[in-house]
């Protein structure tokens, strides 16, 4: 079937039955060791963001999916390039993994530390023409991963929280307002560090680039909390409704022969 869950009879443990890829050899997400990575300053220059700031008319549409809160971009003007990336990649959507409590949510961590929450900028290969064609492609998709740290209270990120109470239940979606991409991200990016993975959920191919950034986003607790306690996995009328999306997180997986490599010392 294709139903998939974080726990349970259809979880992490048994994706691998009805979707093979997530068994493979290249998966994701994986624990940085920062002693183990390869310094490459030479190929890992900085990542070139193209209208990551415009204000424009780029629409966003804000969506409960029973997996995660994800933002779609409706208007794919937003590229990446340079960094060592296998060419132009389009924005296409982002989300968010979060735990329950604080000391975990983030699918990735470094040197055993993990973060309470961690947001996926989901990018497609220029040269594929759509995410559709470009998800099971090797050089298909690069994802920019980064990591939340409990701080001050983020303005940026409540206007997508104020949208919450819309999308409470699974295949809920509501259109609001865009923001430019630059406004959710750290101020610093330089500091990455690369390697060759998979999409985190099923179906798991192994397409993509990721880049995980140093520098943390910070959020309020009570904004955290919002995204614990409001949004829902079910649809609205399931009998089951009410269990709220904390922990959507997979466990790291094993590297074998892969190398992580970072842009600085
Ligand atoms: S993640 O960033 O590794 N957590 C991740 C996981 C799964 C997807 C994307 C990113 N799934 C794909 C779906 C496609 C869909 C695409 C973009 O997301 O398999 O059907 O078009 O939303
Ligand atoms: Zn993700």
């Amino acid at each position: 079937g294709n139903e998939w869950t974080y726990r349970g009879a259809k979880g992490p443990e048994h994706w691998h039955l009805d979707f093979p890829h997530c068994g493979g050899m290249k998966q994701s997400p994986i624990s940085v060791a920062t002693s183990e990575v390869i310094i490459d300053m030479e190929r890992l220059t900085p990542i070139v963001f193209k209208n990551y700031d415009t204000s424009s008319s780029v629409d966003y549409t804000l969506e409960n999916n029973g997996h995660t809160v994800q933002v779609d971009l409706n208007v794919k003007e937003s590229e990446v390039t340079g960094g060592g990336l296998p060419g132009t990649f389009v924005a296409q959507q982002f989300h968010f993994h979060w735990g329950a409590t604080d000391e975990r949510g983030s699918e990735h961590d470094i040197n055993g530390k993990h973060f309470p929450m961690e947001m996926h900028v989901v990018h497609y290969n220029a040269k594929y023409g759509n995410i559709t064609s470009a998800i099971n492609k090797d050089d298909g998709v690069a994802v920019l991963g980064f990591f939340f740290e409990i701080g001050r209270y983020n303005d940026h990120f409540q206007e997508i929280i104020n949208h919450f109470r819309q999308i409470m239940y699974k295949n809920d979606m509501v259109d609001i307002k865009s923001m430019p991409l630059v406004q959710l991200m750290p101020a610093k990016l330089s500091k990455f560090y690369r390697y060759l993975g998979s999409l985190t959920t099923p179906p798991c191919y192994e397409s993509v680039t990721w880049t995980l950034f140093n520098e943390t986003i910070e959020i309020a607790e009570e904004q955290l909390v919002s995204f614990r306690t409001t949004v829902y996995e079910n649809v609205k009328d399931d009998v089951n409704y009410g269990r709220d999306i904390s922990d959507d997180f997979r466990m790291p997986q094993c590297l074998f022969r892969r190398r992580v490599y970072a842009s600085h010392p």
